[in-house]
């Protein structure tokens, strides 16, 4: 069984990739099973086979202990990591190949407390991967770009897991400039003259600085496009994920 958790900022588009591309694994014949760890989200694009709503209540915890949703959220993070040898033994008992994890929309939640990689540690000790969504709209502006490949390294930090950039919702953007972005993730010199070109004054030097400090530390992914409404780089997205899993070899034979 290999687990795939998907991040991203809030409505990059996880749940509907989780929705699309299990549907895409499953008419190719693979045994996919999806996994919501989404405690607060009222409607999925798709039926999970594992939902952590029915672990906890968000409702139910801003009663209990008179908080907001985002406090409810952080209790119920901290819940979900208390009960994390249950959950770990449901996913692994629905025995599916390969399980897609949809992650909650405040990536912070799931990223920077302890419960997040804490969770994907100790939820089976199976191979695992993460795929970071770019959302593609929101990417076009280079700051923008920039300020989430921190936010992926931020990530990465803290999950030291194979990473996959994915630039989400390629079928709002036209092809040029899903190319241009994607450009961008292979050389970062382009992106560095294209934020020279369009950008003035400090906010110039320190996205120049954080490109480069990227550089340094060598933290790059591959970058791939995908759209979950025409299918597109779903392929592409699986040879990654079956490259970096399993040896090449398809999740279920
Ligand atoms: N055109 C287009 N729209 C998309 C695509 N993927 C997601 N969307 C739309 O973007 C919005 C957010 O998608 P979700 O899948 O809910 O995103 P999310 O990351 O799960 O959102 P949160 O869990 O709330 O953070 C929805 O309106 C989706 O229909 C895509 O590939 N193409
Ligand atoms: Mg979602």
């Amino acid at each position: 069984m290999f687990l795939v958790f998907i991040l991203g900022t809030a409505g990059s588009g996880k749940s509907l990739l989780t929705s699309m591309f299990s549907n895409w694994l499953k008419a190719a014949k693979q045994d996919v099973a999806t996994v919501n760890l989404d405690p607060g989200v009222m409607t999925l694009p798709y039926n999970p086979d594992f939902d952590i709503r029915d672990y906890v209540n968000i409702t139910k915890l801003m009663e209990e202990y008179r908080l907001g949703p985002n406090g409810a959220l952080v209790v119920a993070a901290d819940l979900i990591a208390e009960q994390v040898d249950t959950l770990g033994s449901a996913i692994e008992d629905m025995n599916a190949d390969l399980v897609l994890v949809d992650t909650p929309g405040q990536i912070e939640l799931f990223a920077f407390r302890a419960s997040g990689p804490f969770i994907a540690k100790e939820l089976t000790t199976e191979l695992k991967a993460i795929v970071y969504l770019f959302d593609s709209v929101f990417s076009l502006d280079p700051v923008n770009y920039v300020s989430n490949l921190f936010l992926s390294a931020a990530v990465y930090n803290r999950f030291l897991l194979p990473q996959i950039h994915v630039l989400s919702k390629s079928d709002l953007l036209p092809q040029k400039k899903v190319e241009n972005i994607l450009e961008w993730s292979n050389t970062p010199e382009t992106l560095e003259s294209e934020i020279e070109a369009k950008i003035k004054g400090t906010r110039r030097l320190l996205s120049r600085d954080l490109i480069q400090s990227l550089s340094r530390l060598g933290l790059s992914f591959p970058m791939i496009q995908t759209s979950s409404k025409t299918n597109d780089g779903f392929l592409n997205l699986n040879g990654i994920l079956e490259r970096i899993l399993s040896g090449g070899e398809k999740f279920t034979f």
